[in-house]
């Protein structure tokens, strides 16, 4: 039987990100993780998508969902959060699964600190968006959509 579910993105993000909206409002904005969550599962569905959406501060855990996204979305949003600039980890499982990636960061990275301007995850990544908060994961997903019509993927 054909499978008529949508197709699903993961949205994974890392270390911290779970703190959202209670401090730093200056650098990442006032919204929740809970709020982004809700908006990008709303605008999801516009483009014929569902969102699996998912926090950790733990990097063995994120790993692990890198990989089950391999076999169980069509593309994966990734915030790594600090893992970003550290994650050897992250990025062979991002090779390994090979899934369309979308890299986004709530800051602009090449505006912030030296150690923040290389990312372990850019190279496995079609590309990056950051400095546009909350608003950079619709983007991403936007990204994506047109990637799976591009590749004869579409919704
Ligand atoms: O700008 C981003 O999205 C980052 O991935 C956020 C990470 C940071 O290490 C990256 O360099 C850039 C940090 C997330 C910490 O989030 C907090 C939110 C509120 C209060 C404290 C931390």
């Amino acid at each position: 039987m054909a499978n008529t579910a949508p197709a699903t993105v993961y949205i994974l993000n890392g270390p911290n990100l779970n703190l959202l909206g209670t401090r730093e409002p200056a650098i990442y904005g006032t919204m929740t993780l809970a709020d982004i969550d809700a908006l990008t599962r709303a605008h999801a569905k516009t483009l014929g998508l569902s969102v699996d959406f998912r926090q950790s501060n733990v990097e063995g855990t994120l790993v692990d969902w890198i990989q089950e996204a391999g076999t169980k979305a069509r593309g994966l949003i990734l915030n790594g959060g600090a893992y970003t600039h550290t994650s050897i980890a992250i990025l062979d499982a991002l090779k390994a699964t090979a899934l369309p990636t979308v890299e986004v960061h709530l800051s602009n990275l090449f505006k912030r600190e030296e150690f923040r301007q290389h990312s372990f995850i850019t190279p496995a990544a079609l590309g990056l968006i950051c400095g546009f908060g909350a608003q950079g994961y619709i983007l991403a997903l936007d990204a994506l959509a047109h990637h799976f019509k591009d590749h004869g993927e579409g919704p």
